[in-house]
C-alpha cells in the first residue's frame, strides 16, 4: 500500500552495524562488544530506558556526512515500504548539547532527504522536535538557531521524557513557532495522562498528536479528537516494546479507528523497536482481524494527516 509516516525520529533509525561503523570511525566508546549485544539491550521497561540507550547510540553521530549516511539508509526503507511521503523528527539538541553544530545536524539530514527527492520521487517534511526534559530556554535558543532553516522545517515538536514535563512548560516558546508560522506537534498521553494532551491542544494548539493513545481514558477529549479530527500518529510496535501495553492485542488503535478518530500508524524508533513502518501492519494483522477497510483507511488517514498542501493530497489521495 501506497503510505506516509508521519513520527519517525531520525536518531532511532541508526542501525546497530552503523552505531558500531561510526562509534569506531569517530572514535566513541560503546558499551557493547557485538551487534548482537546491542540487540540484547534493547530490552526496555519503560520510556525513560528506552531514551537513555537512545541518547547513548546518537553520540556516534558527528559529522554532516554521518547524517546524511543516517537519513539515506531510513531513506531506502521508505522505498522499500512504498512510503511515498516522510515527515521526520530530528532533536537538535541531543547533539548541540555535546558539541556539534546544529547547522551540521540538519545539513546531513536535508541533503539526504533531497537525494532521496531526487532519485525516487520520495516527498518529505522536517520536524524539529525539543526535548522536553530540558528548560524552557534551551528550546528557545534552539528554536533561534533553526530560524535561518525556516523555509526548511514545516512543523516544530516536542519529544523525550513525557512524565513530569507537561506540555505547559513550554507555551511560551511554541507560541513563538507558531507566530513564526511553523505547524505545531506534541508528542502526548503516551505515558502521560490525558491532562497532558489537553494541554497539547489548549496550550500549545497543536495541529496533531504524537501517541495520544491514553485519550482513550477521558470520553470528553474522545468526543474532542472526533469532531475536531486533530490526528494521531500511533506507533504499534513501540508502544509494546516501552510497554505502554503488555502486547499489541490491548492495543486500542482499531477501537479509535472504529470511532472515526483520525489514527495514523507509524514506527517511532524502528532500529529499536523492531520494525519498520510495513513490519507495524504486519504485525497490526497478526494480532487483530485487521480488514483490507481498516488498512487501507489507516494509510488514507496518513496522508489526511500529513502537513502536504491540499493539492499535493488529491495527487495522493
Ligand atoms: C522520544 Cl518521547 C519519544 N518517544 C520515542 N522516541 C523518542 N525519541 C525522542 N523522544
Ligand atoms: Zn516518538
Amino acid at each position: 500500500m501506497p503510505k506516509a509516516e508521519l513520527h519517525l525520529h531520525i536518531d532511532g533509525a541508526i542501525s546497530p552495524q552503523m552505531m558500531f561503523d561510526l562509534a569506531e570511525k569517530n572514535s566513541v566508546i560503546l558499551p557493547y562488544k557485538t551487534v548482537e549485544e546491542v540487540e540484547a539491550a534493547y530490552e526496555f521497561s519503560d520510556l525513560q530506558s528506552f531514551l537513555d540507550l537512545y541518547y547513548q547510540g546518537a553520540s556516534v553521530l558527528q559529522t554532516e556526512q554521518d547524517f546524511y549516511d543516517l537519513t539515506w539508509d531510513y531513506c531506502l526503507h521508505c522505498q522499500a515500504d512504498n512510503i511515498l511521503h516522510t515527515e521526520i523528527s530530528f532533536d537538535p539538541q541531543t547533539h548541540t548539547e555535546r558539541g556539534i553544530a546544529f547547522d551540521t545536524v540538519i545539513s546531513g539530514t536535508l541533503r539526504a532527504l533531497k537525494d532521496a527527492e531526487q532519485k525516487f520521487g520520495l516527498s518529505y517534511k522536517l520536524m524539529l522536535n525539543f526535548l522536553r526534559h530540558l528548560s524552557e530556554e534551551s528550546a528557545q535558543q534552539t528554536l533561534q538557531s533553526a530560524l535561518p532553516w525556516a523555509e526548511q522545517i514545516t512543523s516544530i515538536g516536542l519529544d523525550s521524557s513525557e512524565l513530569d514535563h507537561p506540555p505547559r512548560k513550554f507555551e511560551r516558546v511554541f507560541a513563538k513557532a507558531r507566530a513564526e508560522g511553523f505547524k505545531i506537534v506534541a508528542h502526548a498521553g503516551e505515558e502521560g495522562p490525558p491532562d497532558y494532551i489537553w494541554q497539547a491542544i489548549q496550550l500549545l494548539k497543536v495541529d496533531r498528536i504524537d501517541h495520544g493513545v491514553r485519550a482513550d481514558e477521558d470520553p470528553a477529549l474522545v468526543e474532542y479528537l472526533i469532531q475536531h479530527q486533530i490526528p494521531l500518529t500511533v506507533c504499534p510496535l513501540s508502544n509494546v516494546r516501552l510497554c505502554v501495553y503488555e502486547n499489541l492485542q490491548q492495543h486500542n488503535i482499531f477501537k479509535m479507528l472504529g470511532q472515526n478518530i483520525r489514527v495514523t500508524v507509524n514506527s517511532d524508533d524502528p532500529t529499536y523497536f523492531g520494525g519498520y513502518l510495513n513490519d507495524n501492519f504486519f504485525a497490526l494483522a497478526d494480532a487483530f482481524p485487521m480488514t483490507q477497510l481498516q488498512a487501507i483507511q489507516l494509510a488514507h488517514n496518513s496522508f489526511t494527516a500529513s502537513f502536504i498542501s491540499d493539492q499535493q493530497k488529491q495527487f495522493f489521495l
